[in-house]
C-alpha cells in the first residue's frame, strides 16, 4: 500500500497541535510521527537532521507520487503556507494574485513575529526592557488588540467569511493563552474562539491529539 504522501512529526498538547488542524482542514493523506519531548526523541540524529534546533513541528512531503526524498518543511507558519499553497483545493489560502491575499500574508507572519514574542517578553520580562523601536511588536496587549480590531470589522475569521491558515496560526495562539489564563476574550475574541470550536477539523484534531495516535518516535 502506498504511504501517505505527509508525515507529521509531533508532539501532543505542543505547538505541533496547529499542524495537526491544518492537516484536517486540508483534507490531506497524511500520517503520524509521534514525538515524547519528556523523552527528547526530538533532539535524536535522525529528528535533528531535520530541524536542527530538535523542535516540533516538521512536515515531510513525499510529493504528489510519493517519489520525492528529503522533503521536510519546519516552522508552523511555514507549513501553513505550503500547505495551503499546495493543496489549494482545500481553500485554505486566498489564491495568489487576489487583494484578499494580502491581509492573508500579513496574518500569517502575525502570530510567530508579533503575538507569540510579545507574550514571551510578557511572560518573561527582561531586567531592563528594550527600547521599542529596536523591536520588531508591540506589548502583548496592543498586539492582541489588533486581533480584536480586525475581527470587530468583520468575521467571523480573520479574512471575514472565509476560513483561512491564517486562523490556524493566529486562532492557535488565542486559543492556547487564552486556555492557559492569561488572557480575558473581549466580545471580538470570544466570538472568534466560538467560531473555531464550531469547525469539525478543530474537533478531530483535538481526538487524535487525545488518542496520542501514530507511529512512536524512537
Ligand atoms: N518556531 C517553531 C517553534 C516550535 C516549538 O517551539 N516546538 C516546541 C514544542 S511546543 C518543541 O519542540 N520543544 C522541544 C524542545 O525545544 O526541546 C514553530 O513555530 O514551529
Amino acid at each position: 500500500m502506498a504511504q501517505p504522501r505527509f508525515l507529521l512529526h509531533h508532539a501532543p498538547q505542543s505547538r505541533s497541535f496547529r499542524i495537526l488542524w491544518l492537516l484536517e482542514e486540508a483534507g490531506a493523506d497524511y500520517a503520524l510521527l509521534r514525538h515524547d519531548l519528556s523523552r527528547a526523541t526530538q533532539k535524536a540524529p535522525g529528528f535533528l537532521a531535520l530541524n536542527p534546533f530538535g523542535k516540533v513541528p516538521v512536515l515531510e512531503d513525499r510529493g504528489p507520487d510519493g517519489a520525492w526524498r528529503g522533503v521536510a518543511i519546519t516552522e508552523s507558519a511555514g507549513i501553513c503556507a505550503y500547505v495551503a499553497d499546495t493543496l489549494p483545493e482545500a481553500g485554505l489560502a486566498p489564491p495568489v494574485g487576489t487583494p484578499e491575499r494580502a491581509a492573508y500574508a500579513g496574518w500569517m507572519a502575525y502570530a510567530g513575529a508579533v503575538l507569540e514574542p510579545a507574550f514571551a517578553d510578557q511572560v518573561f520580562p527582561r531586567a531592563a526592557p528594550p527600547p521599542p523601536s529596536a523591536i520588531g511588536w508591540p506589548d502583548f496587549a496592543t498586539a492582541v488588540a489588533r486581533v480584536e480590531a480586525a475581527l470587530g470589522a468583520g468575521g467571523p475569521f480573520l479574512l471575514g467569511a472565509r476560513f483561512s491558515a491564517a486562523d490556524l496560526m493566529v486562532g492557535s495562539m488565542v486559543r492556547w493563552v487564552v486556555g492557559w489564563g492569561k488572557l480575558t476574550p473581549g466580545p471580538a475574541l470570544a466570538a472568534y474562539l466560538g467560531a473555531l470550536e464550531g469547525r469539525p477539523a478543530l474537533a478531530r484534531a483535538q481526538a487524535k491529539d487525545r488518542a496520542a495516535p501514530g507511529e512512536p518516535a524512537a
